[in-house]
């Protein structure tokens, strides 16, 4: 096998922060001697630490130096062109039976699994280091926040995970020696990056992850999708509180009222760019702010639902970024970033497909070939990634690190559809709420492997992510709003809207705020909305269009329902619901007859 990892040998007083709970170290001690390693390194987050592993990756080709000018402490990685996003048709929930996984999961015997496991990983580390990485998820003084430890043989994995997680000294404080205590257990091998010998393995009930073969993000950085997502929402239906894929963000009148609103977008369908929007001119005095942008955990408290980010870094796509379409984004990835997948410029820049100005007249594009101009090849891939603390947001809210989290006055579910589903609309009441969660639907994007621009249906945009069975997940939806007395109001949005040139009907971006400011007075009992069969729904006049060039054809398509189109859309949801096999509760068919006889009549 060849070596892709080798043992690297740190000076004194690196890579010696030995915890000292006695579980821990046993499963390290089990670990370790499972796959073999040269040494162990066990990681403690300082400055000391990055630096050394920065040199060694630079030696050893995990990382490429950028120019210091340009993008200063950047770096650029390249993943193996096999190994270029999240693969759902390895991803596995290991529960012991079928059922506990649900219709929408791949499920795996947890012994099978763990015997093919064990075979695979079997001195799968020797010659390499053994990187034992401690890491929080959520703020320091969150009753929701959880440690985990992930083993590596990746440097690029303990430099990122640095990055997106609390990691190091602060996650063994609050773990403390106490054998007994909750956390998570998370095994990663690049073993040698084969498609054939890559797993993805969650086991919810031993609150443990195993990741071999791959060294892409999604699938290796155990912190984000693995722990955040699919252990913490089995983790969260258990303890009564909520995982999901949700940015949330702040938004501020000019009069000093704030609103925390918490947005459920699949995969690459710009969750970073609405937790980050910058208003146009003419909301002169709003301002928005980021609490996260990909996942949002929550809880009850005084009747309502308060959110944390867990993470502490972003991992966004980069494609299509530019100061045009996120300037606060542009910002935070402009130092201290490590970039994966993107093209290096001759003067050791980055540039990406969607990147301002014109593309350099030659570069290296992702896969380390020559590129031009003129190249068919995309000189970025479409799910290049950009890994950056959330520290370098010039908008990042102020309570991000508030222990309590910050009130939800609204979720919002969205998707990208060409067609059908209005630009955005206000469910009745929770339970309604729940069904358009269920139901959404949205077109494939680069984030997974497997063709893109297919409608999908991505409940809650949990499809990959819900850790347990689908059906439990919307009863726990349903649950958690009887227990609220002030529930967030639940809205749909559609950016992706297009009109019969095939061109989309709204322009997006900053301009979204013109739906987030109706969202925001529907939250104070201000703004106006008519009924209709899906929902309320807003008039033209009810959206704030001053100042926008759009078109008066284009703003009623936007907010139109067409009959026939919402007839088959309803037919897709009864496709969908008996496609899961009898575990949709009874609550959300009923939402969908009613649905359904709003059309009839
Ligand atoms: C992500 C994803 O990386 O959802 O955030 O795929
Ligand atoms: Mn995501």
């Amino acid at each position: 096998m060849k070596n892709l990892a080798p043992a690297i040998f740190p000076p004194k007083g690196i890579g010696d922060a030995k915890p000292s709970n006695k579980a821990v170290l046993d499963w390290v001690h089990e670990i370790a001697t499972l796959t073999q390693p040269e040494n162990i390194f066990w990681c403690d987050g300082s400055e000391r630490e990055r630096e050394f592993l920065i040199t060694e990756s630079l030696k050893q080709n995990v990382l490429i130096e950028l120019n210091e000018k340009k993008v200063p402490r950047s770096y650029l990685h390249r993943s193996s062109p096999n190994d270029v996003a999240r693969v759902e048709q390895f991803t596995f929930v290991c529960t012991p039976t079928k059922e506990e996984a649900g219709p929408t999961n791949n499920w795996a015997e947890p012994g099978e699994t763990y015997a093919k496991l064990r075979d695979l990983l079997s001195g799968a580390m020797r010659g390499r280091t053994m990187f034992v990485i401690p890491y929080m998820m959520g703020p320091a003084d969150s009753p929701l926040t959880k440690v985990g430890f992930e083993i590596t043989d990746s440097k690029y994995v303990v430099l990122s995970l640095r990055t997106m997680t609390r990691m190091g000294e602060i996650a063994l404080r609050r773990l403390g020696d106490d054998p007994n205590a909750e956390w998570n257990r998370g095994v990663h091998s690049l073993l040698d990056v084969n498609p054939e010998r890559r797993f993805i393995c969650h086991f919810p009930q031993d609150n443990t992850i195993i990741s071999v073969g791959s060294g892409y993000g999604g699938n290796v950085l155990l912190s984000k999708k693995c722990l955040a997502l699919r252990i913490g929402s089995y983790l969260a239906r258990k303890q009564n509180w909520m995982a999901e894929h949700m940015l949330i963000l702040g938004v501020e009148s000019p009069q000093g009222r704030k609103h925390y609103v918490a947005a459920a977008f699949p995969s690459a369908c710009g969750k970073t760019n609405f937790a980050m929007l910058i208003p146009p001119a003419h909301f002169k005095g709003w301002k928005v702010t980021t609490v996260g942008d990909d996942i949002g955990w929550m809880r009850i408290r005084d009747g309502r639902l308060y959110a944390v980010n867990p993470e502490n870094g972003y991992f966004g796509v980069v494609p299509g970024t530019s100061h045009k379409s996120n300037p606060n984004a542009m910002r935070s990835i402009a130092h201290d970033t490590i970039y994966t997948n993107v093209a290096l410029t001759d003067d050791g820049d980055v540039w990406w497909e969607g990147k301002d100005g014109e593309p350099p007249a030659h570069a290296i594009d992702w896969r380390g070939n020559d590129w031009t101009p003129q190249s068919k090849e995309k000189a970025a891939h479409p799910n290049s990634r950009f890994t950056t603390p959330m520290r370098n947001n010039p908008a990042l809210d102020p309570d991000v690190e508030k222990g309590e989290g910050v009130p939800i006055s609204a979720i919002i579910f969205g998707g990208r559809r060409s067609d059908t589903a209005p630009l955005v609309y206000q469910a009745f009441d929770w339970n309604h709420g729940v069904y358009l969660g269920a139901t959404m639907a949205s077109e494939t994007t680069a984030a997974a492997t497997g063709a893109v621009g297919r409608v999908r249906r991505d409940p809650m945009a949990m499809l990959p992510f819900c850790g347990y069975n689908i059906g439990d997940y919307f009863q726990h939806w349903l649950d958690i709003g009887k227990q609220l007395a002030n529930p967030p109001l639940i809205f749909n949005v559609n950016w992706f809207r297009k009109g019969a040139d095939g061109k989309f009907l709204w322009p997006g971006f900053g301009e979204n705020m013109r739906v987030l400011k109706w969202i925001i007075d529907r939250c104070e009992g201000s703004g106006g909305a008519l009924e209709s069969p899906i929902g309320w729904l807003p008039s033209p006049h009810d959206l704030d269009l001053a100042e926008l060039d759009i078109d008066h054809n284009a703003v009623d398509e936007l907010l139109g329902l067409d009959h026939e189109e919402w007839q088959k859309e309803i037919a897709a949801h009864k496709e969908f619901f008996d496609s899961l096999g009898g575990v949709v509760p009874e609550v959300l068919q009923k939402q969908r007859e009613q649905l359904a006889a709003g059309f009839e009549m």
